[in-house]
């Protein structure tokens, strides 16, 4: 037997390539190196190969759980789970619930206070809240998360308490600058007032008057979290040797802490100060808070800032700014 040509060995290699033999070798190889506890193959390769890609790592679990629930306030300042299911037991499914909170969160809130109030078990009612809350659950118990965290959104639309008698005075002179100073306009996905701006994490609410049109806005701040509501307006420049009187009021109705009324300005775009600070007395009454601040004139335009500030649950409604003077 001559030994094999060149050609012949090379037909004889192709045909071994295209035999099963290197299939099976690689799989052998893969099963070998799976089994076996040696991971690193030389300097940089290593085996199996997620540790290349993206799965080198397990995508963190995170351990926290966002909910939403309903608080009913009570008369007797108790606050209470409740879903509603009395009487409204239709709107108990999460997907009906959860619509009208989308569609329009004060209106939702009204509407529903004001059924619950008809029943014997709700009559005592004097608001309905709604707070989206997210929980670690590997931190703590959920008894402790309601107890120490505080909502990440929260919205509650409160009964509106009765203007005493005598009390409806007529608007005063000049034009309000403040937009929506009467509280009557809401956007319905947030459930705040419009026009006003908030803080980051606002604890805000509608004061409703249930039979009527009438609203107002309610603030819930503390001490370490001062609630704030605040609208910024422009006074063009006084003509030389002029000045111009800034006339605010507000009503307020608090029964705890303070609600302030505060007026900055700033001038030619320089940092706000603080001019004029006016707080309502905490007696669970509505009044009038006003105040006045005397503007020089000036070389530029003033910015006025009106803030309402809460510590404590308060009441505000109809605020008004006018400017007088030429
Ligand atoms: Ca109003």
């Amino acid at each position: 037997m001559s030994p094999p040509t060149p050609m012949q060995v090379l037909s004889r290699v192709r045909g071994w390539l295209r035999g099963p033999h290197v299939p099976i070798l690689l799989i052998l190889t893969m099963l070998s190196l799976n089994y076996m506890t040696h991971r690193r193959l030389g300097r940089w390769w290593s085996f199996p190969i997620q540790t290349w890609n993206m799965y080198s790592y397990k995508t963190g679990v995170r351990k926290q759980v966002y909910f939403r629930r309903f608080l009913a306030y009570h008369a007797d300042g108790r606050v209470t789970q409740t879903n509603m299911r009395n009487p409204l037991r239709f709107i108990v499914r999460p997907y009906r619930v959860d619509a009208g909170v989308d569609r329009n969160k004060p209106r939702l809130l009204t509407d529903a206070l004001r059924v619950m109030r008809t029943t014997k078990a709700g009559a005592d009612l004097v608001g309905l809240g709604w707070e989206g809350r997210e929980w670690n659950y590997a931190r703590m118990t959920l008894a402790e998360h309601l107890a120490n965290v505080p909502p990440v959104e929260s919205f509650r639309v409160m009964v509106l308490p009765p203007r005493q008698a005598g009390q409806q005075t007529s608007p005063p002179a000049g034009t309000n600058l403040v937009k929506n100073g009467d509280f009557q306009s809401w956007d319905g996905g947030s459930g705040f007032p419009t026009e006003w701006g908030f803080d980051a994490h606002p604890n805000l609410g509608m004061g409703a008057d249930l039979d009527g049109p009438e609203r107002a806005v309610v603030m819930a701040g503390s001490m370490q979290n001062i609630q704030s509501l605040r609208q910024e307006m422009t006074v063009p420049t006084a003509p030389p040797g002029t000045t111009r009187v800034v006339h605010v009021e507000a009503r307020a109705h608090t029964r705890s802490g303070r609600a302030t009324l505060v007026l900055s300005v700033s001038k030619d775009g320089g940092d706000a100060i603080d001019v004029e600070t006016e707080p309502a007395p905490p007696d669970d009454q509505w009044h009038r808070i006003e105040l006045n601040h005397t503007l020089a004139a000036d070389s530029g335009d003033t910015k006025l800032m009106l803030r309402l500030d809460a510590r404590g649950d308060v009441f505000f409604d109809d605020v008004w700014l006018s400017v007088t003077g030429p």
